[in-house]
């Protein structure tokens, strides 16, 4: 089967966005895009079918530490591969592990071999390398699999960030070459994306742009942002990123962010985002809609029996109401995470989408300004 292809549909004229198709080998993801996140292969409360009908999602991601540790790559291959472990048969995207071993695992030590840690489940000691994680991964079967790197903290000194660059990039030719030495295990292609780093010094990021440009892969990601530091500083590094990265290729920026962050940052010229935000923090009572954010544990809502959110398709959305969601929330009922997940990861799509067509109808710029106002608004 083939690699992952990039078509860009249209180019903004205002800002940097852009509309595009991604076509993989379990079918095509509309550009710009929001990946719900779906660690150990469930993105928390939400089944496959709700994931598909109601939320509308393209693409989910999973996460190779998880994974890896749970329920490990031998059950894995003898479903074979994830999509038919989980039965999500759209695209799946898997983290490297690179990130997962800095901000959940024990006792971490970072070698030119790889990362020696400890498993934050039953504190056993595992080696992550660019080889076997490559490896993992073709067990995983995911068909975007991301470059192990190491995302260094916010504030890191100049030294620390340009030697773990540096180590990063070897890391990545490691992925390369082992990814070339091992065949596709389930028949259709997984794509490697290699990962910008270099901190928040301008000359690192660049450098880092440009080696990663060529290596000439499908599509390119943007690490170590989204990780302490300020938010203008946020933007300022994910616009230098875009500007030196392939612009006839896909660019990822990971963990981000807020669903005003990813408006800001598609006008930037980013195509791809993930982020815990709308699971987790609807499983604590944050909900995000068409109108703006609420709190759906304030007594405010006790009697408002409108809909949660009138303002797009979901289903759920439009069926229960703030008074009865919240009264779930207050009495402990998980059916209330269920259903604040749902709505939570719809609006991101929703809004995704609506993004989408604006780019192309090519009012983007004047939308999001509109756009922004409303949704950040706190009910
Ligand atoms: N590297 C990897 N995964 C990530 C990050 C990173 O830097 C981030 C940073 N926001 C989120 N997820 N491999």
């Amino acid at each position: 089967m083939a690699a992952l292809s990039f078509t860009l549909a249209h180019t903004d004229t205002h800002s940097k966005a852009r509309a595009g198709i991604i076509q993989t080998d379990h079918g095509a993801i509309e550009t710009p895009i929001f990946m719900p996140v779906g660690t150990v292969g469930s993105v928390k409360a939400v089944t496959q079918q709700q994931l598909q009908e109601e939320v509308r999602a393209q693409i989910i991601l999973g996460n190779t530490y998880h994974l890896y540790l749970r329920p490990g790559t031998q059950v894995l291959e003898a479903a074979g591969g994830l999509h038919a472990f989980n039965g999500w048969h759209k695209p799946i995207l898997t983290d490297s592990g690179g990130y997962q071993v800095f901000s959940l695992a024990a006792n971490r030590k970072i070698k030119e071999e790889g990362v020696v840690f400890q498993s934050h489940i039953d504190g056993s000691r595992h080696l992550f390398s660019p080889e076997n994680v490559m490896d993992i991964q073709r067990s995983i079967g995911a068909d975007i699999i991301m470059a192990f790197d190491e995302c260094p903290p916010y504030p890191s000194e100049y030294a620390y960030a340009k030697k773990s660059m540096a180590l990063t990039h070897r890391w990545l030719d490691r992925c390369f070459a082992r990814l070339a030495e091992t065949p596709d295990k389930y028949g259709y292609t997984q794509n490697l994306f290699p990962i910008v780093q270099g901190s928040t010094f301008p000359d690192l990021r660049k450098q880092s742009c440009e080696y990663i440009a060529s290596k000439e892969a499908a599509g390119n990601a943007i690490g170590g942002l989204s990780v302490g530091e300020p938010i203008d500083m946020m933007y300022e590094f994910a616009a230098l990123c875009a500007e030196n990265l392939p612009a006839n290729k896909p660019r990822y920026l990971m963990g981000v962010g807020t669903p005003w962050d990813l408006l800001e940052c598609i006008s930037l010229g980013i195509d791809m985002f993930d982020c815990v935000m709308p699971t987790r923090n609807g499983r604590n009572g944050m909900i995000f809609t068409t109108e703006g954010v609420l709190n759906i544990k304030n007594k405010k809502w006790a009697t408002d029996f409108s809909v949660i959110d009138a303002g797009m398709p979901c289903a759920t959305s439009n069926f229960y109401s703030k008074a009865y969601l919240r009264h779930l929330f207050v009495a402990g009922e998980i059916l209330g995470l269920q259903i604040a997940s749902i709505q939570n990861l719809s609006f991101y799509l929703w809004l995704v989408g609506q993004a989408r067509q604006h780019i192309i109808a090519g009012d983007y710029a004047s939308w999001k300004t509109g756009m922004t106002d409303k949704i950040k608004q706190r009910l």
